[in-house]
C-alpha cells in the first residue's frame, strides 16, 4: 500500500511534463495559423500588384498605338495635301504647255506617292517588331516577379524538425517568417512600377525611331515633288501659278492629334478633312497598278 502514492507522483509528473511539451506542439498550429492569412494577404498583394503592372503596361501598349497612329496619319495628310499641291500646279497649267509633259509629270508625282507608302509601311514594320519584342519582354519580367515572390513556401519551416520533439524550434521559425512576409509587398511594387516605366521608356525610343522615320521619308517625298515643279518649269516650259488662295488659306497651322508636343513631327501638318484619311490605320500597300494607266491625273483632279 505504501508504494502506491510514490506511484502515482511518479505518473502525473511524466504526465505534466509530457502535457508542457504537447502544448508547444499545439502552438505550433497557432503560429501557423496566423502565418495562413498573412500569407494571403502576401499573396492577394502579389497578385494585385502584378495586374495592375500588367494593366498599366497595357495602358500603355494602347497610348503607344493611338499616337503611332495619329503620328502616322498627320503624316500621310502631309504627303497627300503636297501631292493635291503639285498636282494643282500642272492641272492649271495654260493649254499652250505640251500635254503629254504634264502626263509625265502626273506620273512622276504618283510614283513617288506609292513610293512613300512604301516607306510608311517600312517604318510601320519596324514598329511592330520593337513593339512585340518589348511586350514579349515586361511581360516575362512580370511573370519572374511574380512567380519568385509567391513561391515563398509555408511548410519549409517544418524541414528536418519534428513537431513534438522541438517545437519551439518550429515556433520561432514561423514567427520570423511572418515578420519577412509582412515586409515583402512594399519594395515589390515599387519594383514593378520600375519595371513599367522602363517599358514605356523603351516605347519612347520607338515612338521616336517611328517619328524620324517618317520625317526622313517625308523631307525625301518633299524634295522629289520640289523637283516635278522645277521640271514643270525647266522642261515642260509651264509656269507656277499664284500660291493657292481658295482652299483652306488660315487654319493650315492648327496642331493635330498628337499628344507628346515635345516629340512632334516638324512638318506643317494639314488638320484638314480633304476626303482621304478614314482608312488610316492599317498598312497600306500601295503596290497595286491605278486602274486608269492612260490619265493618271485624272483621280487626283478630285482631290483639287
Ligand atoms: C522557391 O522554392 C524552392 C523550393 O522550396 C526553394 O529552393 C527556393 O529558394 C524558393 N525561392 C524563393 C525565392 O523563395
Ligand atoms: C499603375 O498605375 C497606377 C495609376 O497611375 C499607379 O498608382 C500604380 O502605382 C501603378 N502600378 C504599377 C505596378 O506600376
Ligand atoms: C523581386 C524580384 O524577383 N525581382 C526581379 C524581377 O525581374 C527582374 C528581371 O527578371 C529581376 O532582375 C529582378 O530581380
Amino acid at each position: 500500500m505504501k508504494a502506491f502514492p510514490v506511484a502515482v507522483a511518479l505518473f502525473l509528473g511524466v504526465l505534466s511534463i509530457t502535457q508542457a511539451q504537447r502544448e508547444t506542439s499545439l502552438r505550433v498550429i497557432d503560429a501557423l495559423r496566423e502565418l495562413h492569412p498573412a500569407y494571403k494577404e502576401l499573396r492577394d498583394v502579389v497578385v494585385n500588384a502584378v495586374a495592375s503592372a500588367k494593366l498599366n503596361s497595357s495602358e500603355v501598349v494602347y497610348k503607344f498605338n493611338v499616337d503611332i497612329a495619329s503620328r502616322k496619319e498627320s503624316f500621310m495628310q502631309t504627303a497627300i495635301k503636297s501631292e493635291a499641291n503639285v498636282l494643282r500646279q500642272v492641272d492649271g497649267q495654260p493649254t499652250s504647255v505640251d500635254t503629254s509633259c504634264l502626263g509625265f509629270l502626273r506620273q512622276s508625282v504618283d510614283v513617288n506617292m506609292n513610293l512613300a507608302g512604301v516607306s510608311f509601311t517600312n517604318c510601320l514594320n519596324n514598329v511592330d517588331a520593337s513593339l512585340s519584342s518589348e511586350i514579349v519582354r515586361v511581360y516575362n519580367e512580370l511573370q519572374v516577379n511574380e512567380t519568385s515572390f509567391v513561391n515563398l513556401s509555408v511548410y519549409d519551416v517544418f524541414r528536418g524538425q519534428n513537431v513534438f520533439v522541438n517545437p519551439q524550434t518550429i515556433v520561432d521559425r514561423l514567427v520570423e517568417k511572418l515578420s519577412s512576409v509582412q515586409q515583402a509587398p512594399a519594395e515589390l511594387t515599387q519594383e514593378l512600377s520600375q519595371l513599367v516605366d522602363a517599358f514605356e521608356g523603351r516605347l519612347g525610343d520607338v515612338r521616336a525611331a517611328y517619328t524620324s522615320c517618317l520625317t526622313m521619308n517625308d523631307q525625301l517625298l518633299q524634295t522629289t515633288l520640289q523637283t516635278v515643279l522645277q521640271q514643270l518649269q525647266q522642261i515642260c516650259l509651264g509656269a507656277l501659278l499664284p500660291a493657292a488662295s481658295t482652299e483652306e488659306p488660315t487654319e493650315g497651322t492648327e496642331e493635330p492629334v498628337p499628344t507628346d508636343p515635345a516629340t512632334e513631327p516638324a512638318t506643317e501638318v494639314p488638320t484638314e478633312s480633304e476626303a482621304p484619311p478614314a482608312e488610316v490605320e492599317e498598312t497600306e500597300v500601295p503596290s497595286e497598278p491605278q486602274p486608269e494607266p492612260s490619265t493618271p491625273g485624272a483621280a487626283y483632279g478630285m482631290v483639287l
